[in-house]
């Protein structure tokens, strides 16, 4: 090196890995910290599927997945896998943006051909199927080298088999990763074994159209059986924990420990706007408060500690999104994805001085 290419970190300043958000809703950004007075099922019909039907304009979405994606690298989300909506053009524009900011993303155009509470919002089958190609194809023609295109059904309960099947058919002949939702609230679990009766289980009805893989996130799983976590295992499928959306929608409570034990992969999510902060630090609190709730339960259960949670934060997402090979720690050979963190200030963004990914500096932003 030339030494006048050398900084030194100041006092108070250490480098560590960048963090994962292994599932957030860029769409419902705009909304994030409000609206939070209802269960899932409730809360998408109400205030979820009006505001994503506007992302047909690209103007709104514009703006929105600017704010996200930049509100995100801020508090130092150096990859994040992201749902956007329906629309096909507004999904790109969010891989465009994530790749212009510099963010390592995985961008999803949701697929979803039920709705039956916001009627104009959803698709046709064969327009999912459709448009799900022209998506891929349009993203991967970018070849933004941060950025991949994930195959995503909304849930079982917005998808008919029809379309679980052809989406599963595509992730596998392309190679691509699948997220989706699952086991989040017991009414829905409800709900998804009266549409699938054929299926034993929630995660059976995935696994059946071929939506377990070892590229598959799967949010929150909160009421999964031992049978269930041991077919994660097996298909390499991961979990994401997301403990502040269960919380603020009163979802559910994820055993972290029984995950753990039964060696499913999992990173944390945020899970906006279900989760009311865009902060993977947030989702650190939030995953260590509730553990610790598990164990005040449980006195035989131990709650998560401070280092086991970091690697969820980190390494544990990178597994989970299936690029540990390029991120998630500082092992030669993967990408430098980092945060430098002055320990002065705050206790939240404020400690993040510079976000690096894949060796760019991307925070602070500069004006290009
Ligand atoms: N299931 C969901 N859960 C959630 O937390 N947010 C969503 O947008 C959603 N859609 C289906």
């Amino acid at each position: 090196f030339n030494p006048s290419d050398v900084i030194q970190l100041g006092q108070h300043e250490f480098f560590m890995p960048g963090l994962v958000d292994t599932h957030i809703h860029a769409s419902q950004y705009s909304y994030a910290g409000t609206a939070l007075n209802m269960p899932l099922l409730q809360w998408l019909n109400t205030y979820t599927f009006p505001v994503e039907s506007q992302f047909k304009d690209l103007d709104f979405a514009c703006k929105v997945y600017k704010q996200v994606v930049k509100r995100t690298l801020r508090n130092g989300t150096t990859t994040a896998c992201y749902f956007a909506t329906i629309h096909t053009d507004a999904s790109l524009l969010l891989g465009q943006i994530a790749h212009d900011f510099g963010q390592r993303a995985l961008v999803g155009k949701v697929c979803m051909d039920i709705n039956n509470s916001v009627k104009h919002y959803k698709e046709t089958c064969q327009e999912s199927q459709e448009e799900t190609y022209r998506f891929i194809a349009e993203l991967l023609n970018k070849k933004y080298p941060l950025v991949k295109p994930v195959i995503t059904p909304r849930f079982a309960l917005s998808c008919t088999g029809t379309l679980l099947g052809q989406l599963g058919a595509i992730a596998k002949n392309n190679n691509l990763h699948i997220q989706s939702h699952i086991s989040e609230n017991p009414e829905e679990v409800r709900l998804v074994k009266q549409l699938f009766p054929d299926s034993e289980t929630y995660t059976d009805v995935y696994h059946k159209y071929n939506l377990l893989t070892d590229k598959t996130v799967m949010a929150h799983g909160c009421y999964l059986s031992d049978e269930e976590l041991a077919l994660f295992k097996e298909t390499g499928a991961s979990l994401s924990h997301c403990p502040n959306s269960n919380i603020s929608l009163c979802s559910g409570v994820l055993n972290v420990r029984n995950v753990l034990k039964h060696n499913v992969k999992l990173g944390l999510g945020t899970d906006v706007a279900g989760g009311y902060s865009a902060s993977v630090l947030d989702a650190v609190r939030r995953a260590l408060d509730s553990s610790k709730f598990l164990a005040i339960q449980d006195p035989d259960l131990d709650p998560l500690t401070f280092e086991e949670t970091f690697r969820l934060a980190t390494l544990g997402g990178s597994q989970a999104l299936s690029l540990d090979d390029q991120t998630g720690n500082f092992e030669v050979g993967k990408d430098f994805d980092a945060l430098r963190v002055n320990t002065c200030v705050a206790g939240d963004d404020r400690n993040i001085v510079e976000v690096f990914v894949a060796g760019r500096r991307v925070v602070p932003f500069t004006d290009s």
